[in-house]
């Protein structure tokens, strides 16, 4: 038998979350449409000129590609009309995009995501991502505003992201009983199938994953807590380096094989570079989910409160005993 598609899974295991009303479903089958429209434009990209930046700057300060603003597009045009969703909230977008359509107006879910993570990638045909969070707004009367979007991790109903390797791999997670799910893409019939039933997160072997270049940047223990995982010091056992410059590829290893991702803060700045709602929440929540853990180098992840959309944060990631002996070295 083969297995099950993603909607068929999410079907049957939409008793298992708190709250599950049918659209979360419908969320999570359009999340994958996007993942599967994405996945065909990175496909073709070099054929048709879409590698390569449009000259533009976006919010963040970054360069933006051209398959940036694509995969932002896709994204508006799949939750368009669709009666659950009320407003998104992207890495590309300086401001959250409210949909002004009758029915959409008074929907009760938010969706914040990085289209494309690892854009950098894009040009050496590297592995490159999407992440996605799902959040609830507890008051539907009127249109959405920047301010129901700004929800700490725990807050969130569903979490994940779109791999875009060799195969195109979609995992989330949906809180309650649920576990974390990976479903690998069949080209040839457009069909994700459940190909990862329930991911734990190893607590040996694996990696340790962080930008060694930056180290001018760190303090002092942050050095130091590298510096044992580089000179096999860390009390966690073997580690090997990896690092892509993809968050989504180098925490989908570290998912699978265990170890610890790093991003910590810079001493030009000092909430690191990556950004909390749409990149360290929802990774947070699988990792979670998954037996892993996440903190800001003092605190759980979840439970940081942002203030703004873009907020940053430093981000230790990981197998629990991994982040919990980095998080004790920076206390
Ligand atoms: P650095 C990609 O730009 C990204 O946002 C993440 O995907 C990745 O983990 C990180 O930045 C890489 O940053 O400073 O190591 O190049």
């Amino acid at each position: 038998m083969t297995s099950p598609t993603l909607i068929e899974h999410i079907r049957q295991t939409e008793g298992h979350h708190p709250g599950a009303t049918g659209e979360l479903s419908r969320i999570l089958a359009r999340l994958s449409l996007a993942g599967r429209m994405i996945a065909q434009r990175l496909l073709n990209a070099g054929f048709l000129g879409e590698h390569g930046d449009t000259g533009q700057i976006n919010v963040q300060g970054e360069v933006v590609q051209k398959l940036d603003e694509l995969a932002d597009s896709i994204f508006v045009r799949v939750f368009e009309s669709h009666p659950g969703v009320c407003g998104i909230g992207s890495e590309e977008r300086s401001k959250i995009h409210a949909y002004d359509d009758e029915e959409s107006k008074s929907g009760r879910y938010m969706i914040l995501y990085d289209p494309l993570d690892g854009s950098g990638n894009i040009d050496i045909n590297g592995s490159l991502g999407t992440i996605f969070s799902v959040h609830q707004r507890d008051d539907i009367r009127g249109a959405v505003a920047e301010g129901d979007f700004l929800q700490p991790g725990n807050a969130q109903i569903a979490a994940g992201y779109i791999l875009y390797g060799p195969a195109t791999v979609f995992v989330y997670t949906a809180g309650g009983e649920g576990s974390v799910y990976g479903f690998t893409l069949d080209r040839s019939i457009g069909e994700f199938f459940l190909t990862h039933p329930d991911i734990r997160m190893p607590e040996t072997g694996g990696s340790y994953s962080v930008n060694e270049s930056n180290e001018p940047k760190w303090n002092d223990d942050v050095k130091e807590l590298v510096a044992s995982y580089r000179q096999g010091r860390a009390p966690v056992g073997e580690r090997v380096a990896r690092y892509t410059g993809a968050l989504v590829a180098d925490f989908h290893r570290t998912l699978l094989k265990g170890g610890i991702f790093m991003y910590p803060g810079l001493s030009d700045r000092p909430r690191g570079k990556l950004r909390y709602l749409y990149e360290a929440a929802p990774l947070s929540m699988v990792a979670e989910r998954a037996g892993g853990a996440s903190t800001d180098g003092k605190i759980r992840t979840l439970d940081l409160q942002p203030t703004e959309l873009h907020e940053r944060c430093p981000l230790f990631i990981g197998s629990r005993g991994d982040v919990e002996y980095a998080t004790s070295s920076l206390e």
